[in-house]
């Protein structure tokens, strides 16, 4: 008997298969209809395609190590679980820290010693430590790992140390400070939605898009590679997500035109790693850094709601992970790499999503606190390097160990 099988195929993507096709720049409408498809498979196969196009079989992952100094935070955002409050009345959460110097040094090191090549490092901000536990203890890593990346501090973060510090620095002369000091790019935390909206509910004392965006242009101009990120699944809505994406494809387009327009400039080869004229890793940092870079990578965070002032809300579902990965691809032709962070996705969605566009699966990041899934009760979250390579051949691409360069190790 004939079985009709009702088709999801989708004529709105007609218009923009011959646009992905032909290598032209996607809009806002676009966006839009990508997100709300139902044609999962289409969306997959283009941006499989343009995938494709930018790394050929290549799938990237890294060996790394989060470490998060301080969960004390004087915000109090709502879809975070990972803050505690600074002592009031009641006295801190017994579950507060704040670890010292020596304490992330020790870590660090094992974690280099075990053939990690890059430090991711985050934390709450604390209401008193000063500036210079920042640069110490980048400065601390460096003597002790001379070769280790420190990928440090959000833009939140980088804002606070301008008011924290005494006399009071300007956002480039922080990073500078933290420059000398050991630190080499920054992750892409902290950008949430940009949107108004979003922002007075969510995470309303946070510093908003204007400084997110001044940081990054900031740290651009320095020759600082960074990361940006979007927080999705919560209370924003589809058009949020487009806006968001085309704000950071228009902050991008300038950073690649400073870059291109630089005559002394480090990388001409933009493309596949922006700023990256240091020594591979492993041996001896470069004399002098690059003096432009731009976004190296886009990260889409899944809302994990668990012990969050949103618990109410359901998250994202592993099909509106699917679509918002592969819109990301498609909508960003100017942001060289795409990751899926397996820690919020999950290691099985993230290994479905290498042929929804993304091309890096970040690392064995071993310990994660800002999310953690409810009844874990553990932040030891680890992949090894064999299952991460298991993942990605299974995909059917070429597992490849990068640096923070996206250089093949
Ligand atoms: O800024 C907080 C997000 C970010 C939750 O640059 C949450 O390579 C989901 O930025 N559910 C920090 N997300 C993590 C981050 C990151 C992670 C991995 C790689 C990179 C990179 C950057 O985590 C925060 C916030 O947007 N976050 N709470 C939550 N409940």
């Amino acid at each position: 008997m004939k079985v009709a099988v009702p088709t999801l195929a989708d004529p709105a993507l007609a218009a923009i298969r011959e646009k992905v096709e032909a290598g032209q720049r996607l809009d806002f409408a676009d966006g839009l209809a990508l997100l709300r498809t139902r044609d999962l498979f289409t969306i997959g196969e283009l941006a499989d395609l343009v995938r494709w196009r930018l790394h050929g079989r290549r799938a990237y992952y890294v060996i790394n190590r989060h470490i998060n100094y301080t969960n004390i935070c004087v915000l109090r955002c709502k879809f975070c679980s990972f803050y505690r409050s600074p002592a009031r009345e009641g006295g801190l959460a017994p579950d507060a820290y704040e670890r010292s110097i020596e304490q992330i040094v020790t870590l660090a090191a094992e974690a280099y010693e075990r053939g990690a090549t890059e430090v991711h490092i985050v934390g709450g901000l604390h209401p008193t430590l000063p500036f210079s536990y920042y640069l110490d203890l980048c400065r601390a890593i460096r003597s002790r790992c001379p070769t280790l990346h420190i990928k440090a501090f959000t833009a939140i973060e980088i804002v606070h140390f301008t008011r924290i510090s005494r006399p009071r620095r300007s956002i480039a002369e922080v990073l500078r400070a933290l420059r000398e000091a050991g630190l080499d790019s920054l992750p892409g935390g902290g950008a949430e939605i940009f949107d108004d909206r979003v922002h007075d509910e969510a995470f309303r004392h946070k510093v908003g898009e204007q400084h997110w965006f001044d940081v990054h242009r900031t740290a651009h101009e320095l020759g600082i590679p960074t990361n940006a990120t979007m927080l999705y699944g919560h209370i924003e809505s589809a058009e949020d997500r487009v806006r968001h994406m085309l704000k950071l494809r228009e902050h991008q387009d300038a950073a690649l035109a400073r870059l291109n327009a630089c005559p002394a400039c480090c990388s001409r080869d933009s493309a596949t790693a922006p700023g990256a004229n240091r020594s591979p890793a492993g041996d001896a940092p470069a004399a002098s850094p690059a003096c432009h870079a731009a976004f190296q990578c886009f990260v889409p965070l899944a809302f994990i709601p668990d012990g969050s002032a949103f618990s109410h809300l359901p998250g994202p579902t592993g099909l509106d992970d699917l679509r918002t990965l592969a819109t990301a691809r498609l909508l960003l032709d100017n942001i060289p790499h795409l990751k899926a962070f397996w820690v919020m996705h999950s290691p099985k969605l993230a290994q479905v999503a290498l042929s929804w566009g993304v091309d890096d699966f970040d690392g064995t990041v071993v310990w994660y606190d800002i999310t953690k899934r409810e009844g874990r009760g553990t932040n030891h979250q680890e992949l090894t390097v064999e299952q991460i390579r298991r993942l990605i051949r299974e995909a059917g691409y070429e597992p490849v160990q990068r640096d923070s360069w996206y250089r093949p190790i």
